[in-house]
């Protein structure tokens, strides 16, 4: 499969504010530095390899103008400033035909690619491949990780006036971009908090957990959340947003929070090459690849290997 004269935008997003641990940042260095441009160029794109995105002095900025309110959500101005600028970076690249590649970083930054990829385009279906649903709102979070809050932030059931949240102001100017429950859907779950169970089950959000997968297979599972999302708009883009941690520990220890009985090697691939086959794949985000906390291990290769199956490489 070749993507001529496809153009490519590569996003190094490379936050971790939204989450406790340090490291978190050098996902899209150790990504890149694997061979991926070679690679996605073999493939047919056209890469157009953005600078990583400077969060230290992006943030550095923000951080000075801290509110004193408290929204239990940790670094708020932070991760606020910081998806503010991605938001405005991937809308860009979707209106000028571009397809954004966006390497996380922790999760959080998923507020700011989902945020500019609603905006550009509004009807996008999203698939979220994570073993969490990152679903917390800043009230119902535990821990006040914004990397567990991105969902949350981008539906209007849930946080219908994001200037609660300092740094969040920016989300509620000129197109507010929202996501509807029933453009998303889950591949992966196995660690979801009280709260986040009950908002799945209200919102009736399309959740695809582990049980399911050992159930049904993954290529069911993959037939089955293309289908929710593709029935009745069969034109519709798709986003695929893929957190490392779905995949069991055994091949991606490098990780903030893994999760025992996650995807094996070749279901993790799977569900990259079969989001690919719809050809509705429009933009792509892998995020939490943390090499200190696992050093040496194949995580790195992992997530090159799956950024590689989500542009488009397949075996045959
Ligand atoms: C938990 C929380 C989370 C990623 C951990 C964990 C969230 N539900 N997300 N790792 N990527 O803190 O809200
Ligand atoms: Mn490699
Ligand atoms: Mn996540
Ligand atoms: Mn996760």
């Amino acid at each position: 499969q070749t993507n001529p004269g496809a153009s490519d935008s590569e996003v190094n997003a490379p936050m971790t504010f939204g989450q406790p641990f340090v490291g978190t940042d050098s996902g899209p260095k150790l990504i890149r530095e694997h061979g991926l441009l070679k690679n996605l160029s073999s493939l047919g794109w056209r890469v157009e390899d953005h600078p990583d995105l400077d969060f230290a002095t992006i943030c550095s900025r923000a951080d000075a103008e801290k509110s004193t309110r408290d929204p239990n959500a940790k670094h708020s101005q932070l991760v606020g400033a910081g998806t503010k600028v991605l938001a405005d970076l991937v809308e860009d690249k979707l209106s000028t035909g571009r397809f954004p590649l966006i390497l996380g970083g922790d999760h959080s930054i998923g507020i700011g690619s989902l945020s500019g990829i609603l905006r550009a385009r509004p009807e996008t279906g999203v698939i979220w491949v994570d073993a969490h649903a990152d679903l917390n709102t800043p009230s119902s979070s535990e821990s006040g990780n914004m990397h567990g809050m991105p969902l949350a932030l981008l539906m209007a059931e849930l946080v219908p006036d994001r200037r609660v949240i300092p740094g969040f102001e920016w989300m509620e100017e000129g197109i507010k971009p929202f996501l509807s429950p029933d453009s998303l859907v889950y591949v992966g779950l196995r660690d979801v908090d009280k709260m986040e169970r009950q908002y799945i089950k209200e919102l009736g959000i399309k959740a695809f957990t582990m049980y399911d997968i050992d159930h049904l297979g993954i290529g069911r599972v993959m037939e089955m959340a293309l289908s929710h999302l593709l029935d009745r708009a069969p034109d519709r883009p798709l986003h695929i947003s893929y957190d490392i941690d779905a995949v069991d520990p055994m091949y991606a220890p490098a990780t903030g929070t893994a999760v025992r009985g996650g995807l094996t090697w070749r279901e993790a691939h799977f569900v990259a090459e079969h989001v690919v086959r719809s050809g509705n794949l429009a933009s792509a985000e892998i995020v939490e690849v943390n090499e200190s906390l696992s050093p040496g291990s194949e995580t790195v290769e992992l997530g090159h290997q799956l950024v590689t199956a989500m542009l488009g490489e397949a075996i045959l």
